[in-house]
């Protein structure tokens, strides 16, 4: 398959002004009209038009109203070629015809659970008609949707609708016009049997607009979350970033089989996991996704649909941006820490991983086989680093004004990442000396740091080094632009006052407004740098990297007790649990070796007392306390050995578990008995958290296997009152293998067996589990009555939640990699982008020890080889072995 490089980017030579589309929508097919005037970039050029299209029958092709003869163009099964169009502006039409009951893809137009749907990113436009399918051509659209009016009553498109009617014979129209111009990745159309949670909101200037959320009629009762959080994303949008919504309607469709959420112009479409939320069948989780989400796609309209991407190699351009800009939004919703904290631990299991195995890339890619591939926790998750590394650098207002510029400068364009930067720059006059790099090398830094204090000059130095380790095709790595964050705290733990500081052979200054500050941030550009302070005096504790302050990987020489002492008394809470995690990291990896060496594992009795001192600190937010105390997932751990071992690290994981429920076991079960639900379920950060801390107490106390707290989880299970409790007293049951455990996985099923939306958490539940030899399990559920490999949902429930199990999926007889490599191959043929994200698992093969390595590598060269493989699939697999 054909490679394509960021560096071969080229305007087209030809332009698209307006274009008019009208779909008669069948149950057997679907006609596609398209009327595109075409404009030359240079006047009087005439050099053939090339026109993307896949899977589309072509009935006819017209310019200025003339059919075209046969020499005249050229079909093929991907493009449209007019050899020689007119030299100046032209009507193209064409009528094409497509099969959307027969379209698994999910992308193009297709129907989902019968109502039609569209997904146009990245090139699924191509799909519905040919077109030059690229996010730089922006056209002005109208779409009329013709169908039958008892199957598809409602009809819906981008922008203003602005006629609808009867038609004979049953069918009926309804026609929309989108004002703003756009790419074509954002077109949208829906038709189904939907009804609409009705709302409005009024902006800042005083418009009144209607928002609308469309689900299948019995789900509407659950949409109330979603409205409440769509106009908390509006509200929040203009207050934090000054955008106001721009047309005088906001749809929002959910539908079951989707990929996520897709943010389309004014007509947004959701997979129902993203929309449909009651206390009795979400859970926390669940209400906060759907918050995240709806802002996330909502703040799009600016960041994305207004000012778009000029190719997709600058997917991270919008995507990291309005991820940053979500996760903003949910902090200002909840607790900032503790959102960093969840938005940090997911960037070390997902993107570091991926940083460091063989499908690296930069957050910009430098080139792709299939764009699908990357859409990946490096364009979004590393992506929204790098913008809070600009907010880092030039604080709240700094940053307002480089986003204010950024939207001045470029609406209604298709952009790059240097067009981003260089409005942060020119709108703050800032020297950000070598940040681009940033876009273009892949890897996660890693930097060291030693610390000492001249007692006699008052002064406390720190001493950066950092490296960024080599990925494919990029060997030898610059150093980066890393903003490190720093506070000193004095022996009673409270912050010192800075005010100055030697760096580069210069004293500068670093107060505020004249005043002494608590955090400073040191720019670290070079290979090897030092910092002093100046005025120190006594030896203090450095606190670094607040806020996690830059994506890197930070190696300090503090001491077991620096950190005991930071986890007590930082200032900055991130840091706090920060301090907790490395503790805990190192106590892992220790028993780790111990394991290894099938010596006696043992649990450090301070450690114990620092999670207690957490446990018992009632000033503690209580959802930060359930974070302290969540030991480091079993990849993070993996992750930091020179061989990856998941026994050891499971049964490390276990016993320390086990070991801290078994001496905390009093304080736990006074928090779980403290912070049970009453019966009326709230959404707000103060009930979330005592929720939070009841059920991660309740699942430490379920790890002693012991009657009285079977019978206790058991009791939570049985008299819970929402679906948070429910569902975590139920994988609390759920940890050991037996009668109890199979009693209640049926009971829940036989309870919530009409809704596919707890199914499928049931799903994810079984497959995810440590059980010995669960794969045996996994070929029944593939089997279940309940279970669909054609609905994405279902396949990330069971085949993804399959994966977060490192003991089984990774077990050394090869079930498991067995089990996904012959999943993979029937995705493949229904569904490439879903297989591509499986096969994902497989990467970091060569982490593992030898016969691992086999056997996965087995897998791999068994998919490689399969005939007609799809493109997706091939890229992954095959960079995977090389
Ligand atoms: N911008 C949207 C991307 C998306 C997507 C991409 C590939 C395949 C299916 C997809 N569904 C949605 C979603 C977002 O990040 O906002
Ligand atoms: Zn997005």
């Amino acid at each position: 398959p054909k490679e394509i490089f960021l560096k071969d980017y080229k305007l087209t030579d030809y332009y698209f002004h307006t274009v008019d589309l009208s779909f008669l929508l069948g149950e057997e097919k679907t006609t596609v009209s398209a009327k595109i005037s075409v404009v030359p970039r240079v006047d009087g050029v005439a050099s053939p038009l090339v026109f993307d299209g896949v899977d589309l029958k072509l009935i006819s092709v017209k310019i200025n109203g003339n059919e075209l003869k046969e020499d005249e163009f050229q079909v093929g099964p991907r493009h449209l070629i007019l050899t020689s169009p007119p030299s100046g502006n032209f009507i193209l039409e064409t009528v094409t015809e497509i099969l959307p009951h027969k379209n698994t893809s999910l992308e193009g137009l297709y129907k989902s659970s019968g109502n039609f749907c569209t997904q146009c990113e990245a090139e699924g436009f191509r799909k519905i008609t040919f077109y030059q399918d690229r996010p730089d051509i922006m056209a002005k659209y109208t779409c009329r949707i013709e169908a039958n009016k008892s199957l598809y009553p409602v009809l819906l498109s981008n922008g203003n609708l602005i006629e609808q009617g009867d038609l004979e014979g049953g069918n009926h129209f309804a026609l929309w016009e989108d004002p703003f111009k756009k790419p074509c990745y954002l077109f949208a159309l829906v038709a189904g049997q939907l009804e609409s949670q009705d709302d409005t909101f009024t902006t800042c200037s005083g418009r009144k607009v209607a928002l609308k959320i469309w689900t299948p009629p019995q789900d509407l009762p659950k949409a109330e979350h979603a409205m409440y959080s769509l106009k908390a994303a509006m509200k929040w949008d203009e207050n934090v970033f000054g955008r106001e919504y721009d047309l005088d309607i906001f749809n929002i469709v959910s539908v079951p089989d989707f990929l996520g959420a897709m943010e389309n112009k004014s007509l947004n479409i959701f997979n129902s996991a993203l929309v449909l939320a009651s206390p009795e069948t979400a859970t926390d989780a669940d209400y906060a996704a759907i918050l995240g989400v709806t802002g996330h796609e909502y703040f799009h309209n600016w960041t994305g649909n207004r000012v778009t991407c000029r190719d997709w190699f600058q997917l991270s351009l919008k995507e990291g941006l309005t991820v940053f800009r979500d996760q903003e939004f949910s902090s200002d919703m909840g607790s900032r820490t503790v959102k960093r904290i969840g938005d940090v631990s997911r960037l070390r299991t997902r993107q570091f991983p991926q940083d460091a195995g063989p499908m690296a890339h930069s957050v910009r890619p430098h080139s792709y086989i299939k764009m699908d591939n990357f859409y990946t926790a490096t364009v979004y998750e590393k992506g929204a680093e790098v913008v809070r590394m600009y907010k880092t650098l030039l604080g709240s207002q700094g940053f307002r004004k480089g986003t204010d510029l950024y939207f001045e400068r470029h609406d209604g364009q298709a952009v790059t990442c240097e067009d981003f930067f260089a409005a942060m720059r020119d709108a703050n006059h800032a020297d950000f000396a070598n940040f681009l790099l940033w876009y273009s090398q892949a890897g996660t830094p890693i930097v060291k740091v030693t610390s000492s204090y001249n007692a006699e000059a008052r002064t406390f130095s720190l001493k950066f080094s950092q490296t960024v380790p080599p990925t494919p095709g990029q060997p030898v790595k610059e150093p980066m632009f890393i903003p490190v964050a720093a506070g000193l705290l004095d022996s009673s733990g409270k912050d010192m006052p800075l005010s100055s500081i030697y760096h580069d052979g210069k004293l500068e200054s670093v107060t505020c407004c004249g005043q002494p500050v608590h955090t400073t941030v040191l720019r670290v550009t070079k290979g090897e740098e030092e910092f002093t302070f100046p005025d120190v005096p006594g030896k203090p504790i450095p606190s670094l990297l607040r806020g996690y302050s830059a994506p890197i990987r930070l190696q300090s020489d503090l001491t077991d007790e620096d950190l005991f002492f930071l986890l007590a008394h930082d200032s900055d809470e991130f840091n706090r649990w920060e301090a907790g995690q490395i503790l805990a990291r190192k106590l892992m990896l220790s028993q780790v070796v111990n394991f290894q060496k099938s010596s006696p594992l043992v649990l450090d009795p301070q450690f114990v007392h620092g999670i207690k001192c957490i446990l018992l600190d009632s000033s503690l937010d209580k959802e930060f306390i359930a974070k302290a105390i969540t030991l480091p997932g079993e990849s993070e751990i993996m992750d930091m050995m020179e061989v990856a071992d998941p026994d050891a690290v499971h049964a490390v994981r276990k016993f320390i578990r086990k070991q801290l429920a078994s001496q905390l076991r009093h304080e736990f079960l006074n928090l779980v008995k403290e912070n049970r639900s009453s019966e009326k379920y709230v959404f707000d950060h103060t009930n979330m958290a005592r929720r939070a801390l009841k059920n991660t107490a309740l699942g430490y106390l379920a790890s002693l296997e012991d009657e009285e707290m079977t019978e206790l989880v058991l009791h939570e299970y049985k008299t819970a009152t929402n679906m948070t409790d429910q569902f975590s007293a139920l994988a609390a049951i759920a940890q050991k293998a037996g009668k109890a455990r199979d009693d209640a996985l049926a009971d829940f099923y036989n309870q919530w067996q009409h809704d596919y939306l707890v199914v499928n958490k049931w799903f994810a539940l079984q497959s995810s589990s440590d059980i010995p030899g669960n794969v045996e399990n996994l070929y029944k559920l593939l089997g279940h009555q309940a279970f669909d490999l054609k609905n994405p949902d279902k396949v990330f429930s069971l085949i993804g939640g399959f994966r977060a199990s490192h003991v089984n999926f990774h077990a050394t007889d090869g079930s498991g990699y067995k089990f996904l490599g012959e999943v993979v191959l029937q995705l493949d043929k229904l569904n490439p982008q879903v297989a591509s994200g499986m096969v994902t698992a497989f990467s970091r093969w060569k982490r593992y020890d030898e016969t691992r390595q086999n056997l996965a590598k087995a897998q791999l060269e068994m998919i490689v080889s399969v005939n007609g493989l799809s493109k997706n699939v091939y890229e992954i697999a095959s960079k995977s072995l090389a």
